[in-house]
């Protein structure tokens, strides 16, 4: 007799001896409960009538999907010099890997050349560096760009950027409108998280506009923009908030281009997107289906009537804050199961993360077994001989529809505030996800959410790994040399007339501005040169506003006999001292990565210290002024872009020559092993690496002030 599911919940609920069946759901930080069985119940209507190639795109963008063509193996890389970048791709090239994705240093990000004051501890350290066109030719070098699919990570500096990319291809004879690859030009998801912006949004956002623009009627092959939703899972966003939050985006985007008076056919099948892929297996996949779903409603509702201009193309690139410093090699299973959930989700391109991200750049080691994850995927697994294989499944078409009714309630509240960039204006969407990264950081150190090798199975050696250091003070002078050149050699009319062009297009609102900047990086304008005149003609570089938000860490932990203990030695201590312990949590150099910090920041006021945050980007001098000004115990410095070595020990000088030589400093984020007596003997108190104990840390840090002010 055919059994019902009222026979499987008895039966269950006998194999658990009398627990009821609802014990076994679980609610994930995306407000979605999980049981622990679906069925044919669960499956939403009209699934079953869905075909891969054709709106709304839940099965696929393409008819064949990998069947057809295997998706892009394209991984993300850039360190050190255009010379040894450019062979480094060539080496992967002729390994296996498929198309380009440049990662360029922090400096560059930032629109400053390399021999910019600002910039001197990350020239050519999370990337390559780039200051011009001749870089540029370098780093493409004997790398045909009209065949060749090149995508380039670039936000604040992509007018410089994909200006001085059309000039080299110019340059090697190839037409703009064959060249074929992607920029990321996501310019909303920097203010909310990854923070390489430059201007303030609203110019920001006609950058954007006039690259739609551009390509749109000059690069057909050229994808415009990334809009790109990793950024935001790595600051801790839930994957409803990173599916919403990245379509609303696009959204934005659209708006901006149709404001110009373009048709959103001419530039829609141009846009692209970008995601995360974490360790929830069926659930990133149900993430990707129901993303396409979404944007393909979402561009009819725009008024789209080319099949094309509904599809939602994307890269993913495997999780980075999955990745753990303790026991590495585990994370190459981490990425080899992330990858097949991007690969099952329906990817078009894909990055791997390599197994010391946790630690430093990719090894020429550790970048071969991210490589060859994918091509075992490809060859091996038999994955792409079925077209989106988890279709019909009860669990992932349900998920598909619960992902898609949390992220409509999202888009809807973002909607309500006038779309994405009124929200990011009033910091609604940074907010969120701030507070959802504090809970995962609550969780994790309560052992709630398992990561093994960090909170569980802990090994008591941890093996050492090879690194990649970068030596930027010699990388800095191959590129000062080289700029020095340049601005020598160049006809320095040329240089000027175009730029004071650029600026007057930035200053007016008329014209392009990439057409402008493609002029001057012909005439060898410099990418600062460059970012300048915009700075001049828009007035101004954006200046963030930092904020420690409260109580979020508090609500987790609240009852937790730890925590309890902690915010009574801080209650002690202040009622001793008259005054609360004074953190002050620091960012320095370009590095935008600030959800350590906030983290941090967020739990230590709600265990009781007295928090204060500097801004983004301060110079050592700076931190350490603010520091002496605000009389605190301790500076916690953040560094997650490898600039520690030389910012720290700069930091501590010049506390001391200010008067500050009693303030400690610690430091967090990703700090190799390898460089901690180096810190240490620099004068560094406490080092914490990835995978840290916020309440360790904390008690830590306390221990430490109380030491101290014994000692005065
Ligand atoms: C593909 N094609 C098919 C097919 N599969 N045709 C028929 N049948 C099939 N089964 C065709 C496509 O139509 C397309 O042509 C061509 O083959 C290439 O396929 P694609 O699917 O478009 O792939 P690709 O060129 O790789 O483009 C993927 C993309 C693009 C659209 C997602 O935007 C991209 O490459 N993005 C990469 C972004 C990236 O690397 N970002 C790194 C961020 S790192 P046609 O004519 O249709 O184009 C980062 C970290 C940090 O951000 O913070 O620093
Ligand atoms: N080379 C390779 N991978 C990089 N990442 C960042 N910079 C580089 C680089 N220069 C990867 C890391 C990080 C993610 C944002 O991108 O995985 O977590």
């Amino acid at each position: 007799m055919t059994k019902t599911k009222r026979d499987w919940i008895d039966l269950a609920s006998k194999d658990l001896k009398g627990r009821p069946v609802e014990s076994l759901d679980t609610h994930t930080p995306e407000g979605i409960t999980v049981k622990p069985l679906y069925t044919s119940e669960d499956l939403p209507e009209g699934v079953a009538a869905e075909l891969p190639g054709f709106a709304p795109f839940t099965r696929g963008v393409r008819s064949t999907m990998y069947a057809g063509q295997p998706w892009t193996i394209r991984q993300y890389a850039g360190f050190s010099t255009a010379e040894e970048s450019n062979a480094f791709y060539r080496r992967n090239l002729a390994a296996g890997q498929k198309g380009l994705s440049v990662a360029f240093d922090l400096a560059t990000h930032r629109g400053y050349d390399s021999d910019h004051p600002r910039v001197t501890g990350d020239v050519g350290k999370a990337g390559v560096a780039i200051d011009s066109v001749e870089d540029m030719k370098i780093l493409f070098d004997g790398i045909p760009l009209g065949e060749m699919s090149v995508s380039m990570t670039m936000n604040g500096a992509i007018i410089p950027v994909l200006a001085m990319f059309i000039v080299a291809g110019e340059e090697q004879g190839v037409a703009r409108a064959d060249l074929t690859g992607t920029v990321q030009n996501d310019i909303l998801k920097e203010f909310m998280v990854r923070n390489t912006y430059i201007y303030p949004p609203e110019p920001s956002m006609r950058i954007v506009a006039d690259i739609i623009e551009f390509t749109a009627a000059e690069m057909p092959r050229f994808n415009s923009i990334s809009i790109s939703g990793y950024h935001m899972q790595e600051a801790g966003a839930t994957l409803a908030q990173e599916l919403a939050y990245t379509l609303a985006d696009g959204m934005e985007y659209v708006r901006a281009a149709q404001a110009k008076g373009l048709d959103v056919d001419k530039f829609a099948g141009r846009l692209s997107f970008f995601f995360c892929i974490g360790m929830n297996v069926f659930m990133e996949a149900a993430k990707l289906r129901a993303a396409r779903a979404m944007w393909s409603k979402i561009m009819t509702d725009f008024g789209a009537k080319s099949e094309r201009s509904k599809m939602l193309r994307t890269h993913c690139q495997t999780s980075g804050v999955s990745l753990t410093e303790q026991d590495p090699y585990n994370n190459i299973v981490r990425t080899a199961f992330e990858a097949m959930a991007a690969v099952l989700g329906g990817t078009q391109s894909l990055h791997t993360n390599s197994f010391d991200e946790a630690i430093a750049l990719p090894t020429e080691f550790s970048a071969r077994i991210a490589r060859n994850t994918q091509l075992i995927l490809a060859h091996e697994t038999g994955i792409t001989q079925v077209v989106d294989p988890l279709g019909g499944s009860y669990y992932v078409e349900k998920l598909t529809a619960d992902l898609m009714e949390k992220a409509w309630e999202l888009i809807d509240e973002v909607e309500a505030l006038g779309g994405m960039t009124k929200a990011v204006e009033q910091g609604l969407p940074k907010m969120r996800i701030e507070e959802a990264a504090a809970r995962r950081q609550a969780r994790i150190d309560r052992g709630e959410d398992v990561i093994v090798g960090v909170n569980r199975f802990r090994l008591a050696d941890e093996p050492q790994v090879d690194i990649l250091d970068i030596d930027t003070a010699k990388v800095r002078a191959g590129q000062v040399a080289r700029l020095n050149k340049m601005r020598d050699s160049r006809d320095s009319k040329a240089y000027l007339a175009t730029i004071a062009a650029l600026e007057q297009v930035a200053a007016t609102g008329q014209g392009n501005l990439l057409a402008a900047a493609i002029d001057a990086a012909r005439a060898r304008a410099s990418l600062g040169e460059i970012s300048d005149a915009m700075e001049r003609g828009f007035g101004g570089r954006h200046h963030a506003v930092t904020k420690v938000i409260s109580g979020v860490y508090d609500e987790v932990y609240r009852e937790d006999p730890e925590y309890k203990a902690i915010r009574a030695r801080i209650a002690d201590y202040t009622a001793e001292k008259g005054r609360a312990p004074h953190v002050l949590v620091a960012k320095m150099g370009q590095d935008g990565h600030d959800r350590g910090a906030k983290v941090i920041a967020t739990a230590f006021a709600d265990m009781g210290f007295k928090v204060d945050l500097t801004d983004m980007f301060e110079t050592p001098e700076e931190v350490a002024i603010k520091a002496v000004t605000l009389g605190v115990d301790v500076v916690g410095v953040s560094s997650l872009a490898a600039g520690h070595k030389s910012l720290v020990p700069d930091l501590i000088a010049r506390l001391r020559d200010k008067g500050g030589e009693g303030i400690e400093v610690v430091v967090g984020g990703v700090i190799p092993e390898q460089d901690y007596a180096f810190l240490r003997e620099a004068g560094v108190a406490e080092i914490f690496g990835p995978g840290s104990n916020v309440l360790d840390s904390a008690n830590a840090v306390l221990a430490r002030i109380s030491g101290v002010l014994r000692n005065v």
